[in-house]
């Protein structure tokens, strides 16, 4: 029998990236379009716990929302593979963030611009718990266009951080994203151990 010999074994590094942001921006639906596995979804009905709270008329025809977490999985390169865990959007579930968000390297924060001013409090959670976030605006159908430049100034979003356009239903796009929040997870880690070892 051959032995397997571990400096020739594959290396295999996962990560952990959090899909965040408001209320129907998306998350569900850009983890469902690239997991190459049956994505893990919590959703239950929509219900009136949320009137007044959560913007619901922009998304008029959404019947489910997700109560603790979606779990999916995309092998980037033969040696990377990203742990994909969104949020849930509703307010009344953003306790759950905290425990999320725990042992990921960067989130990828997606905004409906319709919608913007829900997105001020996802863009603050992030700066404030110091988790590297690249923003993706989701381009709904009809929807208001505004270039990253525009996202940028209304959102008050740091020069540093990469803003891109996706379409969270096409696999294409959001692996696109996806790749993005790899290389800038990767760039963070870069940039700590360079100031590490001055
Ligand atoms: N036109 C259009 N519709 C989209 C797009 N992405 C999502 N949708 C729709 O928008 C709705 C919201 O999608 P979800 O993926 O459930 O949103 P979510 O962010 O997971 O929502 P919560 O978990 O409730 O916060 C669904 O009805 C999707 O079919 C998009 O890029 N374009
Ligand atoms: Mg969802």
């Amino acid at each position: 029998m051959d032995s397997v010999r571990f400096d020739e074994a594959p290396r295999i590094a996962s990560t952990k990236i959090i899909v965040a942001g408001g209320f129907g921006v998306g998350k569900t639906t850009l983890v469902g379009a690239v997991s190459e596995i049956v994505p893990l979804r919590t959703e239950a009905l929509v219900t009136t716990e949320s009137v007044g709270i959560d913007d619901m008329d922009s998304t008029p025809d959404k019947a489910t929302t997700t109560v603790a977490m979606d779990f999916g999985r995309i092998t980037l390169s033969n040696d990377l593979v990203l742990y994909l865990f969104g949020t849930p959007g509703q307010r009344r579930f953003w306790f759950m963030w905290d425990d999320l968000i725990r042992g990921a390297v960067d989130a990828i924060v997606i905004v409906d611009t319709g919608r913007l001013e829900d997105s001020f409090s996802v863009v603050d959670y992030f700066e404030a718990k110091k988790l590297p976030f690249i923003v993706a605006i989701n381009e709904f159908d009809g929807g208001q266009r505004y270039t990253p430049d525009q996202i940028r100034e209304a959102l008050a979003i740091s020069p540093g951080i990469p803003i891109m356009t996706i379409d969270a239903r096409e696999r294409e796009s959001a692996k696109h994203a996806l790749i993005r929040v790899a290389e800038f997870a990767l760039e963070q880690l870069t940039a700590t151990s360079r100031i590490e070892s001055a």
